[in-house]
């Protein structure tokens, strides 16, 4: 048991943090103000290779594997939550088509969409199917050789910028959940259109939109594995996505624990730096143990991912636990900062908004404990 990175992956570590430092801090204040998505560091991303981890280099990828992916996403958050968001969000689409896309539609998008050429979405949720998945009403009927397609997505990432989106819909109501299906929709196609961009607390510079299909014709080889496995293909894909997203409050919780040990050390107040202060020293205690919990389980569930084994219990957990320590950590950092911490001009109550909905979304936290609590009770 080695409870370290590979001589590679701190290589990739430090690429990513010099890049998160260069290209993506200077942008984090002014694209949550203006809740502005930024289309240039998702190119850069895409140059990186960041786009393309975890996919072959046949189908335009970069390789590398889930931790490869986790120490990015989480280097990025560091700096900005909404950027690693996108960058973990963009992966549910390529790891879709990658595990469950024929090669004909494998060689349709991955080159384009791990390129960073095509973005894309992922819309599973509902107004009325949230935290029960299963609900999805969206239906998509075949008529000759083309699915129609009506219902309303809503809180998609990115929905209103992809250019692909993978939709989940039921091709056969009378099978309830055995009934859904996942299907490819393409910017653009008569029918398709998009509804509210929401206006959020955290992660503003991620666009979150309502999408909206009023007999929307797609061809039927846009259909994603077999009809009727949609309910599974996506909940295998949200077992790999809170991977990313535990990784993405990792990043908040460390980021904003370097700007509280910092602040600790120039702060003085009562003759001394408050970093000498017992009382805020066990608050730094609690939140660097927090974290080193959340890296190990996050990259423990990564890696059995990697090796082929059950990892959806250790997923959840890692998720669980990462995004409660991104809101106790970015908190208490706030709280370091006393008076000013809750000033824009400092970064934490961005941190604050942010680690937010690393307790909501791709799941909420009271899911993983349904999630957990079913694996160990078996
Ligand atoms: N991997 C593979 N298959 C899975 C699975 C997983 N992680 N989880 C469930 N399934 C399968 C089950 O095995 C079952 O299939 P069989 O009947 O063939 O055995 C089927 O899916 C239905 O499973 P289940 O009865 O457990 O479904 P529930 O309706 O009880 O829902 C939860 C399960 C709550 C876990 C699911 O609805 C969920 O994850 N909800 C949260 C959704 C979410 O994260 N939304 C965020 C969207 S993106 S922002």
């Amino acid at each position: 048991m080695e409870f370290k990175f590979s001589i590679s992956e701190e290589v990739i570590q430090k690429v990513a943090r010099e890049f998160a430092e260069k290209e993506v801090a200077p942008l984090a204040e002014e694209i949550d103000k203006e809740g502005k998505y930024p289309f240039e560091t998702f190119d850069k991303m895409a140059k990186m290779g960041y786009t393309g981890i975890g996919v072959p280099e046949e189908y335009g990828g970069s390789g590398g594997d889930d931790v490869t992916k986790a120490i990015v996403v989480s280097e990025i958050a560091k700096k900005c939550g909404a950027t690693a968001a996108i960058l973990s969000i963009h992966h549910v689409f390529v790891q879709c088509i990658l595990k469950f896309g024929t090669e004909e539609q494998k060689q349709k998008y991955l080159p384009f969409v791990t390129s960073g050429g095509m973005k894309t979405a992922f819309a599973l949720t509902e107004p009325n199917a949230g935290s029960d998945a299963a609900k999805v009403q969206t239906t998509a009927v075949l008529d000759g050789n083309e699915y129609v397609i009506n219902g309303t997505k809503c809180f998609i990432t990115g929905g209103n910028l992809a250019d692909y989106v993978v939709l989940f819909a039921s091709t056969d109501t009378s099978k309830g959940v055995k009934g859904l299906s996942a299907i490819v929709v393409p910017k653009g196609t008569p029918g398709f259109s998009i509804g509210k961009i929401e206006n959020k607390m955290g992660i503003r510079a991620s666009n979150t939109a309502e999408l909206i299909f009023d007999n929307c014709r797609v061809p039927k080889e846009n259909l994603v594995g077999k009809e009727g496995h949609g309910f599974k293909i996506a909940m295998i894909l949200l077992d790999g996505a809170r991977i990313g997203i535990a990784a993405q409050a990792l990043g908040i919780a460390e980021g904003a624990l370097e700007e509280a040990v910092s602040y600790m050390k120039e702060r003085v107040q009562f003759g001394k730096p408050i970093a000498e202060f017992q009382g805020l020293q066990w608050y730094i205690a609690e939140m660097a143990t927090k974290i080193e919990c959340a890296k190990w389980m996050i990259y423990r569930a990564a890696t059995l991912k990697i090796n082929g084994q059950p990892f959806s219990k250790e997923a959840a957990m890692a998720k669980l636990f990462a995004s409660e320590t991104a809101s106790f950590v970015a908190n208490k950092a706030l709280q370091i900062h006393g008076g000013y911490g809750y000033m824009k001009d400092y970064s934490l109550e961005r941190m604050v908004r942010d680690a937010k909905i690393t307790e909501i979304y791709e799941g909420t936290s009271e899911i993983h404990k349904v999630v957990i609590s079913r694996a160990v009770l078996g």
